[in-house]
């Protein structure tokens, strides 16, 4: 890795929400010089602490930390290889009043880049089936909770390793909603494909919603600045069996990349639980689909 700049900024405000930790400049590696690129790194943060891997503003992943000294990898998309980035790493505060402290350390070393036969060459969503949290990689997934001061633990967002409830494989992203007026969501990047001959770009997943009483769940296409002007966006609807849905994307925006968000939005109530509802995701892909604009 050619490193050309280190700014030391820990602990910045930048928002209200989000601490910037460092910036480093890097020239990432083509296909062709370093297939199946990831980013490695060595890592140790706070347990429960979270930091966000971005390029140039826009997301590749989420460090977890855990206490203890994790060395992982992550994929870069291919929209992430052959060029020069600024690397953030931002560490956010995890929704705690001002008057209750979020105390927590983050430390970085020895980054590097390798090949891992996880991080496929020419893709637009990096490991949208989430088999990669079985091994080092980190999932190009990354997790976020607005509890409204609640401690209800099942409110929640993850990927649980349950082959029973995955579509396939071991892995499936699970959110749950639990209370009203919270919500949880899991968001990646994707790039949209030019459109084929008879066919345009869309995104590819299969979902399975037990029930849906308490709980708006939706799949989304952002813009990456915004993460909150919805593009595109498709209400899951309750489903006993995984059930497959294609989110047709405009072609004038191929070449683009987008923020993809799955959520999970409590309604009713702010101090009411209910029995917790999840939804299950899986099989994630961005696709050209002959049912598309092209
Ligand atoms: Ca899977």
């Amino acid at each position: 890795m050619s490193e050309t700049t280190w700014i030391a900024a820990p602990l910045l405000p930048l928002l209200p929400e989000m601490m910037l930790l460092s910036i480093v400049t890097v020239f990432t590696p083509t296909t062709a010089d370093l297939p199946n690129t990831a980013l490695e790194l060595t890592y140790q943060g706070t347990s429960g602490a979270q930091v966000d891997v971005l390029l140039d503003g826009i997301p590749l992943g989420q460090l977890q930390g855990t206490g203890v000294v994790k060395t992982e990898r992550i994929c870069l998309p291919e929209w992430a290889r052959g060029s020069e980035f600024r690397i953030k790493f931002v560490l956010f505060n995890r929704g705690i009043t001002c008057a209750n402290p979020d105390v927590r350390d983050f430390y970085l070393d020895d980054l590097t880049f390798v090949s891992d036969t996880l991080c496929l060459d020419g893709a637009q969503l990096v490991d949208g089936g989430f088999e990669g949290y079985g091994s080092d990689i980190t999932s190009s997934f990354w997790f976020r909770k607005n509890l409204n001061n609640s401690t209800n633990p099942n409110i929640d967002v993850r990927v649980l390793n349950s082959p029973s409830l995955a579509r396939s494989g071991n892995y499936v992203l699970r959110a749950q909603g639990a209370r009203g007026c919270t919500d949880v969501y899991a968001n990646t990047t994707m790039q949209v494909p030019a459109p084929a001959s008879d066919a345009g770009p869309a995104l590819r997943y299969f979902y399975q919603l037990p029930a849906a009483a308490s709980t708006i769940f939706s799949v989304c296409l952002q813009t990456i600045a915004s993460f909150v002007t919805d593009i595109e966006c498709q209400t899951l609807s309750e489903a006993a069996d995984y059930t497959e849905m294609t989110l047709c994307i405009d072609p004038v925006l191929s070449g683009r990349t987008l923020n993809v968000q799955v959520m999970a939005d409590g309604e009713g109530n702010c101090s009411t639980d209910y029995i917790p509802e999840p939804v299950y995701v899986d099989d994630m892909a961005v696709v050209t689909d002959d049912g598309c604009p092209y």
